[in-house]
């Protein structure tokens, strides 16, 4: 019994790193990468991810290249009249200063033609494409199927 509850608690003791990586080109930051396994390639996987503008000019995120995805493209989750649509993103803005977050029901990238299947725990990498900054590789940690925010200990 003893040893039981020794275990529960070291269980929920440890903290799981979870997509807390930063990856950083010119004024560019990126952190909180993160994807969803996947149960099969049919569907397409997410692209989560924080992108932070540290500089005093304007940025954009245009453009997505991984091997884990034949056709990477950017979204927005739009709802109009009440019904959610996902409408292709040339480029996502990041103004001078902020921060953007894609997660879920914004905008986020999109894994269309998964090559394998996204298994939780795996990383796979991705490059980002920015307007000023230039290109910038990043790790994606695939979490669990129910996850909806990246769960970082940002207390640093
Ligand atoms: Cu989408």
């Amino acid at each position: 019994m003893k040893n039981t509850v020794l275990a529960l608690s070291l269980l929920f003791a440890a903290p799981m790193a979870q997509a807390c990586e930063t990856f950083t080109i010119g004024d560019i930051s990126v952190e909180h990468a993160w994807s969803r396994a996947s149960i099969g390639t049919d569907r397409p996987g997410v692209l989560y991810l924080e992108i932070t503008n540290n500089g005093t000019t304007d940025d954009a995120l245009t453009g997505l290249t991984t091997p884990a995805a034949s056709m990477p493209m950017l979204h927005e989750t739009v709802v109009t009249d009440g019904i959610a649509s996902m409408p292709h993103a040339a480029s996502v803005p990041v103004p001078a200063g902020q921060t953007v977050v894609l997660s879920p029901g914004g905008f986020h990238g999109m894994l269309m033609g998964l090559t394998n299947v996204l298994k939780e725990g795996e990383t796979f990498p991705i490059t980002l494409t920015f307007e000023q900054a230039g290109s910038l590789d990043v790790s994606v940690d695939v979490l669990s199927m129910r996850v909806e925010a990246a769960a970082c200990d940002d207390a640093k």
